[in-house]
């Protein structure tokens, strides 16, 4: 009978020691770590970005370990506490790096352990909240403002009760800690979305002033909310990296994690005097995030949208697949210039050039499987955010936008494809994504005021400009009769762009 394999030990504290020489390991001591940051959604970017970046700035701080909270699921949870929090990360380039996470001390699940999270949040030793959460976590409308017709912002507002959104847990931890005399801890946001900090501030300012009018005037005081761009581009975790990462390190590890070599962190600099040096390791600290934020969430994030659902449509699976099609990367290069880089007035030609060449090259990064699927995922949250600013700066400029149109066009042949294939689509809107696909027909005239309609996605701006619908309607029906590649074709050409 064939031996299975047998299964590799466990990463653990206890058997971190059998990891091969070639593994990298936490250079401090665990034990003398205390979680002075509290992380809502450590999820894969979580951990392999900022997890990454503390843990370096452990070696010097042992302040700023990580107590890693999930609202709802305890997933993580359960695959990493057998493993005393460490998990390996693999960096994967030109060359291979593989080291072992040790930053995340503690793991809660806000739903189960509602006591535990207060006290981790009232604590004096917690400086800092952070979240990843995911564009559609924040609970924002279309306007960047608190949701107040989102379910869990109803329920946190209605109930004295243990807070079921992240908004609700940060006013939750201020008010412990204004009662308690303390000052407030600094929140930071590591989404992509744009003025993330400023928009965070203002949901929980907001938030509070409906529960706690003197707390919103103590948050608006004492507060903090910096602005942040976070970059390094994260494929989801699979088996194959699993299997990879035994093979490495000699460990079994439940939940490893894989980027690219690249990471970026920017920032806003505050008064705050208890934050970590991490200037000394690597994050940029900045009084002008904006213009960091606008180039990256408008070329490289507009770049992924646009690639994700054209290259499904073209049956492509990955990222690197998609910037090596010919077409593909035809129209992202002319994307980029014509239609995007001319709204980033902070950088100049140079700079712009340099960093479209840096994003295609880190796209075409052929050790790392990003799977567009991932990237097509809440495009409703995602695609305000990458393209219809470049958009609306566009049309506003009089400057051709139709590239960014045939983007905007191959997500809605994106919804009436997966919804006439029964395919679940992944976003808040899903089930209405669902619904209106099925009642599309492929006639840009009847379809688009079934996607204008869509609750929080288009802005009025766009919406009630004929200009706009008329190239979209005709972009739209150019991929109907003649598919993906012909209209990609066209965007090359000369064409009525007003
Ligand atoms: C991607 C981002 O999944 C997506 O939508 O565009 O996660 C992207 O990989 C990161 O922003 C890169 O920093």
């Amino acid at each position: 009978m064939e031996q299975s394999a047998a299964k590799p030990v466990r990463l653990s504290d206890a058997s971190l020691h059998l990891a091969a020489a070639v593994v990298g390991r936490p250079q401090y001591e665990r034990r003398a770590v205390t979680p002075g940051i509290v992380h809502f959604g450590p999820g894969a970017f979580h951990r392999a970005h900022q997890a990454d970046y503390f843990d370096r700035i452990l070696v010097r701080d042992p302040r700023f370990g990580i107590c890693a909270v999930s609202l709802r699921t305890a997933s993580v949870r359960d695959a990493l506490l057998p493993q005393d929090g460490l998990y390996t990360l693999l960096e994967l380039d030109d060359s291979v790096s593989v080291r072992v996470i040790g930053a995340i001390r503690e793991f809660l699940v806000a739903a189960e352990s509602p006591r535990r999270l207060s006290a981790r949040l009232a604590a004096p030793t917690t400086r800092l909240v952070t979240i990843t959460v995911t564009e559609k976590g924040y609970c924002l409308d279309g306007a960047g403002n608190l949701d107040l017709d989102h379910p869990d912002i109803q329920h946190d507002l209605a109930t004295a009760g243990d807070p079921r959104s992240v908004l609700g847990w940060i006013v939750r931890g201020f008010q412990l800690r204004r009662a308690m005399g303390l000052d407030p801890y600094t929140v930071i946001s590591c989404d992509n979305l744009s003025d993330n900090g400023g928009k965070l501030g203002r949901a929980v300012w907001e938030f509070a002033s409906r529960i706690d009018p003197p707390l919103s005037g103590w948050i608006a005081e004492h507060g903090r909310f910096p602005r942040t761009v976070v970059d390094s581009i994260t494929p989801a975790t699979d088996d194959a990296l699993r299997d990879r990462v035994a093979a490495l390190t000699g460990l079994g590890d439940a939940w490893p994690v894989q980027r690219e070599q690249f990471a970026q962190w920017v920032i806003e600099e505050t008064d705050d005097p208890g934050l970590p040096d991490w200037q000394n390791f690597g994050v940029t600290v900045s009084k002008n995030v904006r213009e960091f934020e606008r180039a990256k969430l408008r070329m490289l994030n507009g770049a992924h949208s646009a690639l994700a659902y054209m290259g499904l449509l073209l049956g492509l699976e990955t990222v690197c697949d998609a910037v090596n099609h010919p077409l593909l990367r035809m129209f992202v290069e002319k994307l980029l210039a014509e239609e995007v880089e001319p709204s980033l007035l902070g950088l100049d030609f140079g700079q712009r050039t340099a960093y479209r060449h840096a994003i295609l090259r880190r796209f075409a990064n052929t050790t790392l499987r990003h799977r567009l699927e991932q990237i097509a995922w809440d495009g409703t949250k995602k695609l305000p955010i990458r393209i219809f600013g470049s958009m609306i700066d566009a049309l506003d400029g009089g400057r051709p936008a139709a590239r960014l149109i045939a983007i905007l066009a191959a997500w809605m042949q994106f919804v009436r494809a997966r919804a006439n294939a029964g395919v679940e689509i992944v976003d808040p809107l899903g089930p209405e994504l669902g619904e209106r696909g099925l009642r599309t027909n492929g006639d840009g005239a009847h379809d688009l005021p079934l996607f204008l309609s869509l609750p929080n996605l288009f802005p009025k701006r766009l919406a009630d400009d004929s200009g706009f619908r008329r190239l979209l309607v005709g972009a739209y029906d150019r991929m109907t009769s003649r598919g993906v590649s012909c209209a990609l074709e066209l965007t090359f050409k000369p064409m009525d762009s007003k």
